[in-house]
C-alpha cells in the first residue's frame, strides 16, 4: 500500500491513542504563510513549547511561522478552567486539543501538556511534515477534539552506555525520537562491569580509565560523560519534559570500578578489564567501610547533578554477593540516596529486601510472579514495569535478527504491545503501577543506527500500553495507526526494523 506523503491524516491516527476523539471532518484547519503561534500570556514555558512546535514545522512548509503571546491561528494556553469537563484529575500532561477551520486551539493545565499536544499535532500532519526540507502541499490537520491524558505517570526508556558508549549528541537525538511517542523519562544505565561512563568528582580513575580506550564490549571504543555533559543532556531532557533516571549499578555489575580502584574489592587485589557479556561475577565488599564512603562520594554527586527525583540503585544479578552480604549492603544504600533527596529505583531483586514504601522495585522477568515486588506494591511501593519478554529492546526480533540477544525470547511488534501492566503481576494492580519502561541494553549495540533499529517499532507499543486508556488497546487498530510511521521515520533519518506484522505504508 502506498501513501502520498500529503495524504489527510484521520483525527485518531496517533500514537499513543488519545484518550478520547470526536473527528469533524467538516472542521479541517490548514496551515499556510499566514499561520502563526501564539501562546499563553505570561508563560516562558508555553513559549518554549510554541517555539518547539515551529522548529518542526518550519523545515518542510518553509514559512515563518511567528511565535508570541497576541495573535495567531494555533494558540497554546495555559488553562485549567477549560478542562473540567475533559476530567483531568491528575497530572501535568493531559491536553485538550480542538482543530476547526478557524484555527487551532489546545488548552493545558500545564506545559507538560502543551507539549504532549504538539506530539499529537505533529502526527496529524501529513507525513511530509517530517522532510528536513520544504515541500509542496496542503498541510492539513483533521477538524475536531481531542481530550487526552497519560494512563501512567511514567512511561519510560532505558539506554545501557555502560556496555557501549553513546555520545551526548547521540543521546540527545535519541530523546527527540522518543519524546514523539510521549516517553517522559530517560533511564541512563551509566556503570557496569565494562565502563563507568560519568564523571566523579574526587574519583577521576573511574573515567579516566574505565571510560577510556577499550572499554566497550570487545574492546569497543572509549567514551564517558563529563560533569558537565551529563548537566547539559538533562537540561536538554528536561525541555522536552523528559527526566532523567541516573542508574549506578550496584553491588554486582561494577567491575570497571573495580579495575579503577583495587581498594573496592574485598581483598584489594587488582582485577582485570572484562569487555566480554557475562554477568553476576563482580561485587562490591558489603563489610568495609570504603565501600559506603565511595558510594557516598558517587550518590551526592549524581543527585547534585540529577534534579529530577529519582536515583537508580541497580541491585540486580548480584549472584556474586551472599544474600547477608545484599540485605547489609542494600540497608546502608537506601539511607544514603535518601540522605540526598532522591528515591530509590531499583531492579525488582531489591524487593527482596524490606523497603520503604517511597523505593520503587522495576520488574524484569520473565517469571509469572514475583513476591517480593508483591510484597512492595502491598507495602505501598509503586512499581515500574519492563517485563523482559514484552518490554526489553535488546531482545532479537527474530532469531535471523543481526542485533540483540535472546534470553527472554524473541520480540516481535504484537508481542511488545500485547500485554498490561496492571495484569501482569499477582499483587501488581493498576493503583500500584507507577508505569512502564522499555529497556535497551547495549551489549550488542554500537551505534545509534542499531540504538534505533531496535527501539522502532517497538517502543511505539510500550509507549500506547503506558499511556492510553486499556479499554483502547487494539492490535489491528495498533498496527495500522504503526504503519504510517515508515515514511514519517524515512524523513527523520531514523532507522526501524521493517516487522513483517506491520502493513508498512509507502
Ligand atoms: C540482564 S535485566 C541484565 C543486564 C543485561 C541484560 C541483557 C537486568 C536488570 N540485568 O545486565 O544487559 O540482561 O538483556
Amino acid at each position: 500500500m502506498s501513501e502520498p506523503a500529503f495524504q489527510r491524516r484521520e483525527l485518531g491516527d496517533v500514537i499513543p491513542v488519545p484518550a478520547d476523539v470526536r473527528p469533524d471532518p467538516a472542521a479541517d484547519f490548514t496551515i499556510d504563510e499566514g499561520t502563526a503561534i501564539r501562546t499563553a500570556p505570561g508563560s516562558a514555558a508555553a513559549r518554549r513549547v510554541g517555539e518547539h512546535l515551529a522548529a518542526l514545522l518550519r523545515p518542510a512548509t518553509g514559512y515563518a511561522l511567528p511565535v508570541d503571546e497576541e495573535t495567531g491561528t494555533i494558540a497554546l494556553l495555559l488553562d485549567g478552567d477549560g478542562l473540567s469537563d475533559g476530567g483531568f484529575a491528575d497530572g501535568d500532561e493531559g491536553y485538550r486539543l480542538e482543530i476547526s477551520a478557524a484555527g487551532v486551539t489546545v488548552r493545558a493545565a500545564a506545559p507538560a501538556g502543551l507539549f504532549a499536544a504538539v506530539q499529537t499535532l505533529r502526527q496529524l500532519l501529513p507525513a511530509a511534515i517530517d522532510a528536513p526540507g520544504p515541500q509542496s502541499g496542503d498541510w492539513v490537520l483533521p477538524g475536531g477534539r481531542i481530550v487526552d491524558r497519560p494512563r501512567f505517570g511514567y512511561r519510560g526508556v532505558m539506554l545501557d552506555i555502560a556496555r557501549h558508549f553513546f555520545t551526548a549528541d547521540e543521546i540527545k537525538s535519541y530523546i527527540d525520537s522518543l519524546v514523539q511517542f510521549k516517553i517522559n523519562h530517560l533511564h541512563l544505565h551509566l556503570t557496569d562491569d565494562q565502563g563507568w561512563r560519568l564523571e566523579i568528582d574526587g574519583w577521576p580513575r573511574l573515567t579516566e580509565v574505565s571510560g577510556g580506550a577499550g572499554t566497550g564490549v570487545d574492546g569497543a571504543g572509549p567514551g564517558y560523560l563529563t560533569r558537565a555533559g551529563y548537566a547539559d543532556l538533562v537540561a536538554y531532557a528536561a525541555e522536552r519534559f523528559v527526566t532523567i533516571v541516573p542508574e549506578i549499578d550496584m553491588p554486582g555489575h561494577v567491575n570497571a570500578a573495580q579495575v579503577a580502584y583495587p581498594e573496592l574489592t574485598a581483598d584489594g587485589v587488582a582485577v582485570a578489564v572484562r569487555t566480554d557479556i557475562e554477568v553476576g561475577y563482580s561485587s562490591l565488599a558489603a563489610g568495609k567501610e570504603e565501600t559506603y564512603a565511595f558510594i557516598e562520594d558517587v550518590v551526592r554527586e549524581v543527585a547534585a547533578l540529577t534534579p529530577g527525583p529519582y536515583l537508580h540503585i541497580g541491585g540486580d544479578e548480584a549472584q556474586a554477593t551472599t544474600a547477608d552480604d545484599y540485605r547489609t549492603f542494600i540497608q546502608r544504600v537506601l539511607p544514603l540516596v535518601a540522605k540526598y533527596g532522591k528515591r530509590v529505583v531499583g531492579w525488582h531483586e531489591m524487593a527482596g529486601m524490606e523497603l520503604p514504601e517511597t523505593a520503587i522495585p522495576q520488574f524484569w522477568a520473565v517469571a509469572a510472579t514475583d513476591d517480593g515486588t508483591a510484597r512492595a506494591a502491598a507495602n505501598g511501593s509503586k512499581v515500574i514495569m519492563s517485563p523482559a519478554d514484552r518490554a526489553y529492546l535488546d531482545m532479537k526480533y527474530t532469531a535471523a535478527s543481526p542485533l540483540g540477544l535472546d534470553w527472554a525470547g524473541l520480540i516481535d511488534v504484537e508481542q511488545a504491545y500485547g500485554w498490561d501492566p496492571a495484569d501482569r503481576l499477582p499483587g501488581v494492580g493498576e493503583e500500584n503501577v507507577l508505569g512502564v519502561e522499555a529497556p535497551l541494553w547495549s551489549e550488542t549495540l554500537r551505534t545509534l543506527t542499531d540504538v534505533r533499529t531496535m527501539t522502532f517499532p517497538r517502543l511505539p507499543a510500550v509507549a500506547e500500553i503506558g499511556w492510553s486508556p486499556r479499554a483502547t488497546h487494539d492490535w489491528a487498530s495498533f498496527r495500522r495507526r504503526l504503519a504510517a510511521f515508515a515514511p514519517r521515520w524515512r524523513n527523520q533519518g531514523i532507522a526501524f526494523h521493517p516487522s513483517p506484522e506491520v502493513p508498512w505504508v509507502g
